[in-house]
């Protein structure tokens, strides 16, 4: 923060918060609510994790040693370098249930979790875990696979001391390993029980670097070795620790339940029955009684057990479970830049943003564990479906990240732990760029169930009220887009803050659109209309005038979004903007030329670079690239149905020389002159051809509805859904089944997972189309 020498000790602009008081103060996010989500697997980032939504909380985790290319690895941190072969959530309802498979090689780990709330218990309730350690190889004569190693560790990130219960731990005599005390919880107690005889070893830490866990443990480990030829902790403690690992060691199999109670001061806790109920045989029934819940609900929220193969239905359960499973907790401050000319640049080229929360899903665990604003709209797609309190804490969270300006931040990065998984050059977020407003899809979604009657009377209501407090926020969120967004053109739109002076990509990228590297105009320029933007826009006036007719708002700003509404609606005014009337496809406009390439220059004596040739002067005109952005249209349903610009939409859709695959359309056609081309030496194509969900999605959604629309092309429309719904479950499923995971996107020539995998973003939205259930 910066404070001004002298007068008024003002905070920047782009770092003030929006002043009108926050969702997260909302009575609906207090009491029962905020306390029944108190504790969680909130960080999705390592295998197992857990902690409570509270800025310094007290953490617990998971390691154990695995083996690869006959070398020894601790496995901690979600990472691909790893190779599990699989690992995920099969179960997992979002607040008191977990159930994770993690094959390691021969090894297999299935970590349960569980809480609840009994009498006598603090703040947040107790919570218990299942370990379960199985090896499918067990006629292999390999250490690794007759000896599990555990590492079970707490650590207080507010730095509170952590008791050890005794020097020389026996889990036979007593179960006590830990106790201490917070003053969110009171006193707690952490326990280890298990039916066989484990030998267990300790030691303890005191940092404030929680993040670096994996190599404090693997120092104190490797001097052991070192030392004694021995893989076991020193049973040993710096002063004062914050930090306790326990080290659980057996022949394999077994199984360890660990519990974990707080409140317990107080002489009528009843802890030991507490403990006894979260151990042992009493633990398991409870996880059995929890797995049935989630399978009932599973059906009462999507209805898909008639639609779908068995090997389907592993995968649709795999989706929520993983989407529920992968929600995080952040505490930090995001990095904002700030211009070269700004009177505010110091040593550094950053702010700090205020310090803030932020609930949130995450796309993928091991690549991308923090929050991406155009992502979480998507993902709030399958979670109100699930537990519509949980999405509206989410999108509380977001709307609570927004600036003074009407401006959020695209990428969250928050906290030590999520800053240690990327390097400092993409940590800053720029105030002058945007992302899709996906909110406003979810948004319009609560409203259209809300007025098909799909939410209880409560759930309603909670919708209502906070739409109630979150006005003024989406109303400054869609003015922020329509004022600094906005193209020359009456009702036109582009992207800010493409690069125009850049040499070294073949085509300047648009991170801001969430698509990347898709092409846009060669010469970023103010002339520039972005067809996918405006399409966005289209959603957010339309949802905004939604919200004002619901809370029967005073009619001028509904009016005003209405006005919006029917500008961008106009379909004329839409083709003279977009449409090449030849070829009946949409297209962005800016300056552009075709002619650009990349080739190998010396620029300095001895370095050779790949730059941008530039063939031929730019022209504005139409950029003449057909993919996901010329679909908006037909995505958002603004094509008439009876217009033969539908007919061409769906040639183009069925086409196998544009859209189609066996797997799901491409994201740019193969007749495009960027096609599966790279961005620079380094930057592969991204957005230039492989199979993405989310867009498949929102094209089935329209495929649905013009089969539904009287026409003369609802039956093409049919035809072409049930294909593509087809293709696109199959191929999920079969990659799922082959790799044990869910992929960022699909190559388009043979449907094999690429990118990210554990991507649980918006793959997920496979559950959706499988279900049926679209936007
Ligand atoms: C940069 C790289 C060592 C890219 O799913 C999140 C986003 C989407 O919002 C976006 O549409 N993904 C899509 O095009 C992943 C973005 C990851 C950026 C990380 C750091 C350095 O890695």
């Amino acid at each position: 923060l910066i404070i001004r020498p002298a007068g008024k000790a003002q905070r920047p602009r782009v770092i003030t918060p929006f002043p009108s008081p926050k969702l997260m103060d909302l009575p609906q996010f207090q009491g029962e609510h905020r306390e029944s989500l108190y504790w969680g697997t909130y960080r999705p980032h390592v295998y197992f994790g857990i902690r409570a939504r509270t800025p310094r909380s007290l953490v617990a985790g998971l390691m154990w040693i695995g083996m690869k290319d006959g070398m020894y690895h601790m496995r901690h941190v979600c990472q691909d370098s790893d190779e599990l072969n699989t690992y995920g959530w099969t179960q997992h309802n979002g607040r008191d249930f977990g159930h994770q498979v993690l094959v390691d090689q021969g090894l297999k780990l299935t970590t349960s979790f569980l809480k609840s709330k009994s009498e006598g218990s603090g703040y947040g309730g107790d919570w218990a875990v299942q370990i379960d350690v199985q090896t499918d190889k067990p006629e292999l004569d390999n250490e690794m696979l007759r000896h599990g190693h555990l590492f079970f560790y707490l650590a207080d990130e507010s730095g509170h001391v952590l008791s050890l219960a005794g020097d020389n731990l026996d889990t036979d005599k007593n179960s006590l390993l830990a106790s201490g005390s917070r003053s969110d919880i009171g006193d707690w107690q952490l326990h280890l029980k298990s039916k066989e005889v484990l030998e267990l070893h300790y030691s303890g830490f005191r940092t404030p670097h929680i993040h670096n866990l994996s190599d404090l443990v693997q120092h104190n480990l490797g001097a052991q070795v070192r030392k004694f030829g021995q893989m076991l902790l020193s049973d040993s403690s710096e002063d004062s620790p914050n930090i306790l690992v326990f080290q659980i060691s057996k022949s394999i199999p077994f199984k360890a339940d660990i519990a974990f109670v707080s409140g317990t001061k107080v002489k009528t806790s009843k802890v030991k029955e507490r403990v006894s109920r979260l151990t042992g045989a009493s633990l398991t029934s409870l996880l059995q009684d929890k797995q049935t819940e989630f399978d009932v609900k599973f059906q009462r929220c999507f209805n898909v057990s008639d639609k779908l193969e068995p090997d389907s239905t592993i995968v649709a359960k795999a989706a929520i479970a993983n989407m529920l499973g992968g929600i995080g907790y952040f505490y930090g401050q995001s990095k904002i830049s700030i211009p070269e000319n700004s009177s505010l640049r110091g040593h550094d080229n950053f702010i700090s943003y205020w310090p803030a929360e932020l609930y949130t899903a995450v796309p993928s665990r091991p690549i991308f564990p923090r929050g991406f604003l155009w992502d979480e709209g998507f993902h709030q797609l399958l979670i109100w479906r699930w537990d519509v309190h949980i999405c509206l804490d989410i999108i509380g969270h977001w709307l609570d990240l927004m600036n003074i300006d009407g401006w959020i931040p695209r990428e969250q990065i928050l906290g030590s732990e999520a800053l240690s998984k990327l390097p400092e050059e993409f940590v800053a977020q720029y105030p002058s760029n945007g992302n899709p407003p996906t909110l406003y899809l979810v948004i319009r979604d609560l409203l259209d169930g809300m007025e098909k009657n799909k939410f209880t009377a409560t759930e309603s209501k909670g919708i209502t009220s906070f739409l109630e407090q979150a006005f003024v926020r989406l109303e400054a969120w869609f003015q922020w887009y329509n004022t600094t967004q906005k193209g020359k053109e009456m009702g036109s739109y582009y992207w800010h803050g493409r690069d125009n002076k850049i040499t070294r990509e073949l085509n300047p990228q648009t991170l801001t659109s969430g698509l990347d590297d898709y092409p846009r105009a060669s010469h970023p320029s103010d002339e520039e209309r972005h067809l996918d933007l405006r399409c966005w826009m289209l959603l957010a006036a339309n949802c905004m005038q939604s919200i004002t007719q619901l809370l029967k708002k005073d009619n001028k700003p509904e009016k005003e979004y209405g006005s919006t509404a029917k500008l961008l609606s106009d379909f004329d005014m839409l083709n003279q903007m977009h449409l090449h009337p030849l070829v009946g496809a949409y297209y962005d406009f800016g300056n552009h030329t075709e002619k650009v390439r990349l080739s190998w220059k010396e620029t300095r004596v001895g370095t050779r670079e790949l730059v941008r040739d530039v063939l031929e002067q730019p022209v504005p005109r139409f950029v003449p690239h057909i993919g996901y952005v010329s679909l908006f249209p037909f995505m958002g349903k603004i094509i008439p149905s009876d217009s033969w610009i539908l007919g061409k939409q769906l040639d183009l859709i069925s086409n196998s020389t544009v859209f189609w695959t066996d797997y799901g359309l491409r994201s740019l056609s193969k007749t495009s002159s960027m096609y599966m081309k790279r961005n620079t030496e380094h930057d592969p194509p991204y957005w230039r051809g492989p199979i993405w969900m989310n867009m498949n999605y929102m094209i089935l959604s329209a495929l649905y509805h013009y089969s539904k629309e009287d026409g003369p092309y609802s039956d093409r429309a049919r035809v072409i859904y049930n294909d593509l719904r087809g293709n696109l479950i199959r191929n999920v499923v079969r990659n799922y089944h082959q790799t044990g995971f869910l992929w960022e996107q699909y190559d388009q020539k043979k449907g094999k997972g690429k990118g990210a995998r554990l991507f649980s973003g918006w793959t997920s939205l496979v559950l959706l189309i499988m279900a049926e259930a679209y936007t």
